[in-house]
């Protein structure tokens, strides 16, 4: 059904296929990015030291700031090293092991448009690399360090772990593979299995393991990682990594209701408590397992509003579909299908005309959507392979793969996981989200044309199908608007537009979904303008916006990455791309700062 492809490969993208845009510069560049310019040492000391006070941000605000004097006669990639290590050798206060050994890089691109230079590194052990660990370093024209992002590890040199397995990686995944089966039931088909020997640091031990993941559809979806003892066999951590779309909004009650005899009645129905309205229709479980329940829709309607639609998409949740979509004419029947095929093709358009992004990975890859999936199912997914959508429950929502948003969303998890590959939990995990947000508004935003009106609604098409002009599942534009559930006990009882008052919780892997609409706001307010919280914005137009946070996502943001870094990141973006004049930043770079003011997000 899918084609494996492998991940574990990340290309160094060469210098020449970012010069052919600029012509004549190439020459001109390199020949700058040799010279080098001497900086008194006591300067380039003092601002290396005071760099690292935050942890995960190292960002200043002037871009002509040297973080980090390029010594002479060094390649980039030694330099990039020998400044790292120089951050490890300061926080501890005594020389580590040999310059470099600890930090790998994993790409490299010179970006001709600002003479800067931009790599991105991870970490290692013994060349085994440790898990979550990133950093990215960005080069001036004259090879110095002006901004660098990712917290580096200390004491890795005094650590002992052996990094001899004992274990087969065969085996290893005999290990995961066995789960996965005890926890969704025969796996047929694995859209893919990637195994990688991995320093894995959990509950303040480093382990050495085998980090499986396994990509699953059917029967159910999952990017499942398992953590595998590479001494012992044992499972030292797991968890299930699918990118889900949303965290409803509707909630299953009892209605109740006289019958045709008067009698009260007690049945499922579900609320909405977005509008606070509720609706006979219902799910009923009937058996299956926790993760893959059988579910029983039951609906009731009104005849005079069943309409065409609700049929077609009725009539297609009680099949499973996991076949081909054909057609004997060039006429496709599968109108789920034609959408989330049109749809990736529009995202791919949007990523290809505004950023020269070349597909999800950067490197052509192909764009894998597969609709239908599960019963019912109220979701899209990103699987690490794949986009999954379900066909709505038709109250909840329609087929997910009706939405341009939704399929923008899908895809730009697959961009952050070959960038910044931002954990997918607690404030990395917003990012991650709002992220997944911010171009899926965008780039639906972009298939609409330059001059339509900006919308900054999430899943909008699909939501609430029966429920009109009710907007979508998140907003942008006003967070606060949409409620969540009691259960997570924020303020108003809605999704949060401030960082003070971001879920603090464990539910939804910290409230990735939730507090991600912090983040949205800014994005917002950076795009259109507006008064937040008390701070004006003044916007500066969708198109620049999307190219701050593009570039954030590229070249500054981390793993590790929360919200004070997606703040440092999009000022240095802002900065690199619209620089300040006379000493004043410029109106693009006042607007981020002043939407991360409203927002909340401290600098420091
Ligand atoms: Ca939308
Ligand atoms: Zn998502």
């Amino acid at each position: 059904m899918t084609t494996f492809v492998m991940f574990l490969i990340i290309g160094i993208i060469p210098e020449a296929q970012f010069d052919e845009e600029v012509n004549g510069l190439k020459k001109k560049r390199k020949k700058r990015l040799n010279k080098k310019v001497v900086i008194p040492a006591v300067l380039a000391l003092s601002v290396t030291l005071g760099g690292f006070s935050l942890p995960g941000s190292n960002a200043h605000a002037n871009p002509t700031t040297v973080l980090f004097q390029a010594p002479e006669g060094l390649s980039k990639a030694e330099i990039v090293k020998a400044y790292l290590q120089s951050q490890v050798v300061s926080e501890v206060g005594a020389k580590s092991a040999s310059i470099g050994e600890q930090f790998k890089i994993v790409k490299e691109v010179a970006d001709s448009s600002t003479n800067t230079y931009h790599v991105r590194t991870i970490e290692q052990y013994n060349g085994i690399p440790i898990y979550g660990s990133g950093q990215t370093v960005a080069l001036d024209a004259n090879n110095n360090v002006y901004a660098s992002f990712g917290k580096v590890t200390q004491k890795l040199g005094r650590s002992i772990i052996s990094t001899d397995p004992s274990i087969t990686k065969e085996a290893a995944e005999r290990t995961a593979k066995e789960q996965v089966v005890a926890e969704i039931g025969e796996v047929k088909q694995y859209d893919g299995v990637e195994t990688e020997l991995t320093i894995y640091p959990h509950e303040g031990r480093n382990y050495l393991t085998y980090l499986v993941k396994v990509s699953t559809s059917v029967p159910a979806p999952g990017f499942y990682h398992y953590f595998i003892d590479a001494t012992t066999g044992e499972i030292v951590d797991q968890f299930n990594a699918v990118h889900e779309a949303d965290a409803p909004a509707v909630t299953p009650i009892t209605g109740r209701g006289l019958d045709l005899f008067g009698k009260v009645q007690n049945f499922i129905a579900v609320k909405d408590s977005t509008s606070g309205k509720s609706y006979l229709h219902g799910a009923a479980i009937g058996g299956g397992t926790t993760t893959n329940p059988n579910i029983v829709p039951v609906h009731t309607y009104k005849a005079n509003r069943m309409g065409e639609t609700p049929f077609i998409l009725l009539s297609g949740l009680f099949g499973f579909s996991g076949f081909e979509v054909e057609t004997g004419t060039s006429f496709f029947a599968d109108p789920a299908a034609v959408s989330a095929h049109t749809n990736s093709i529009k995202v791919n358009t949007y990523y290809q005309n505004i950023h020269k992004r070349n597909s999800i990975d950067g490197n052509g890859m192909p764009i894998i959507s597969t609709v239908h999936i599960g019963s019912k199912w109220n979701n899209a997914a990103w699987n690490g392979k794949q986009m999954l959508y379900g066909d709505g429950d038709g109250i909840l929502f329609s087929s997910l793969a009706g939405a341009m948003d939704v399929a923008g969303h899908e895809m730009t998890h697959g961009v952050i996981s070959k960038t910044a590959n931002l954990t997918y939990q607690g404030e990395s995990g917003a990012i991650n989200e709002s992220l997944a947000d911010i171009f899926g508004a965008l780039s639906e935003m972009h298939s609409h044309g330059l001059t339509s009106p900006s919308e900054w609604e999430m899943g909008e098409d699909i939501y609430t199908p029966n429920v009109p002009g009710d907007g979508g599942l998140r907003s942008m534009s006003n967070p606060k608007s949409k409620k969540l559930s009691a259960a997570y006990g924020l303020k108003d009882n809605a999704y949060p537009d401030h960082y003070e008052d971001r879920y603090l919780g464990e539910l939804d892997k910290g409230g990735v979904h939730i507090n991600s609409s912090i983040n949205n706001k800014a994005a917002y307010l950076i795009s259109e303008g507006g008064e937040h919280h008390g701070v004006k914005v003044t916007g500066i137009t969708r198109s620049k916006t999307e190219k701050i946070f593009y570039r954030s996502l590229t070249n500054y943001l981390v793993p590790s990455s929360g919200f004070k870094e997606m703040r440092a990141a999009a000022i240095q973006s802002a900065r690199d791309l619209y620089p300040d004049r006379n000493g004043a930043p410029s109106a693009e770079t006042k607007a981020v700062i002043a939407a991360y003011d409203a927002i909340g997000v401290p600098a420091q």
